[in-house]
């Protein structure tokens, strides 16, 4: 794999800025975007005065706990355009999550919005290697998703030629690369194993393709994953974070020079970590829930958002704005089989580990009586007991393992489904 590390003339000065600087300017701009929350959005108005807490009380960092959190809740009971903080007339662009499990949650930028939010997706694709002139084949969805035009948004700040192919048509995806040899592929990571099938359908070994780096993201995906595609691909793959409420794809990123964990844009976004039960801020170095507010956002300020995301908060490396750990899973994909926590990540993590398995997994939860049973279904031809020996001893929990012929769990055009609970 060459070595993408990125000129350090070409960074934005505030990534190597020291912490001192950063704080400065994040204390700066969350005073600003308390004020405009609470003068402009009446459920912030009524949260802050609801804990007798005003924007003038905030003195340092520190004091943002001090400020209620905000939850997909209070989103939903706003639909659609309650939490903007902007007339309408001046919402440049809107998108939303497609409330597959309730009403959707609608967000909204400001055209200075999408502004900040291609430069930090430039900046993140930076990160991954991508330099101006570059050709970048973009599968992430085109639409309501903020992952399609978000890295759009981006490739077009950073100068790339990008290819908006979106998910779907996964013969085609391999025809374009093959002809068009971009150098970077944006897609989530299980459908990028789709298109890896489709490589193998088309008779070509995937890396002889132009592919240097892969930008996944939008859905947990373990370092066992990451081996897997690198080898599979001969090509780096990193790891981009976000979420709409907050922005969309760029929120944080990993630099290909050290793929520790990812970066997070702190001068836009402001992290916390939460004991998810308590609601109180730990301190970094220790896992929780992550809570963002933003820093400049105009449309749609976001205080103290609960993104139910599990990681912790570890110092800057190859930048200076501290990085999270890569999430391994969110708190509502989190199974409790028979009193044990268990994330579909770790069971990512075991079967990639046994041999003779293909990477494809899908979780079905069942109840018998009172008991709830897990079934493991995946393909290829690796050893079903030794898989559910590897989640016994590891996990501590029993499952059946199921094997089929190649196809026979189901594919991912976006996000991968990896749980069905027909409890
Ligand atoms: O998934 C934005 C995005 C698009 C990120 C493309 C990266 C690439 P939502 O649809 O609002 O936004 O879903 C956000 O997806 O709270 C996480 O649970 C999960 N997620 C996103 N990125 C990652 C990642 C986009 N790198 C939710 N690792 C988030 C793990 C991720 N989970």
């Amino acid at each position: 794999m060459k070595d993408l590390t990125p000129d350090p003339a070409t960074l934005d000065p505030i990534e190597t800025a020291s912490r001192d600087e950063i704080a400065n300017l994040q204390l700066f701009r969350l005073k600003k975007t308390l004020r405009h929350a609470y003068e402009n959005v009446p459920h912030y108005k009524a949260a802050f005065d609801a804990a007798g807490i005003h924007p003038d009380d905030l003195n340092d960092l520190g004091d943002l706990a001090k400020f209620p959190l905000t939850t997909k809740a209070d989103l939903r009971a706003n639909y659609p355009f309650g939490m903007f903080a902007v007339p309408r007339n001046q919402v440049a662009r809107i998108h939303a999550s497609s409330g597959t499990t309730g009403q959707p949650t609608v967000v909204g930028y400001t055209a200075n919005d999408l502004d900040v939010w291609g430069s930090v997706v430039a900046r993140s694709l930076r990160a991954a290697g991508m330099r101006t002139g570059d050709l970048l084949h973009n599968a992430y969805g085109y639409g309501l998703f903020t992952g399609g035009l978000g890295i759009h948004l981006g490739a077009d700040a950073l100068g790339l030629t990008t290819v908006p192919v979106s998910g779907g048509m996964t013969p085609r995806q391999v025809r374009l690369i093959t002809d068009f040899e971009p150098k970077g592929i944006t897609v989530t990571p299980s459908y990028a194993l789709s298109v890896l099938d489709a490589f193998a359908e088309a008779g070509i070994d995937p890396r002889d393709s132009s592919l240097e780096v892969g930008i996944f993201g939008a859905e947990p995906w373990t370092n066992a994953m990451r081996a897997e595609i690198e080898e599979a691909f001969d090509m780096h793959a990193v790891d981009i974070y976000g979420l709409s409420e907050i922005m969309g794809p760029g929120v944080s990123m990993e630099c290909v020079e050290t793929k520790d964990g990812l970066h997070i844009w702190e001068d836009h976004f402001f992290p916390e970590i939460i004991d998810p039960e308590t609601g109180v801020p730990v301190p970094d170095g220790e896992m929780g829930e992550l809570v963002f507010t933003s820093l400049t956002k105009e449309a749609f300020p976001i205080i103290r958002y609960r993104t139910r995301d599990l990681t912790r908060l570890l110092p800057g490396t190859a930048r200076s704005m501290r990085r999270m750990e890569k999430v391994t899973g969110r708190s509502d994909d989190m199974i409790i089989l028979r009193g044990v926590n268990v994330f579909p990540t770790q069971i990512e993590e075991c079967l990639l580990a046994t041999p003779g398995f293909a990477p494809h997994f899908q979780i079905e939860l069942t109840r018998n009586g009172r008991m709830d049973a897990m079934c493991i279904h995946c393909e290829g031809g690796g050893d079903a007991s030794a898989l559910s020996d590897r989640i016994k001893q590891t996990l501590g929990v029993t499952v059946t393992v199921t094997t089929g012929p190649h196809g026979s769990v189901a594919r991912s055009q976006g996000k991968a489904v990896r749980i069905i609970d027909n409890r």
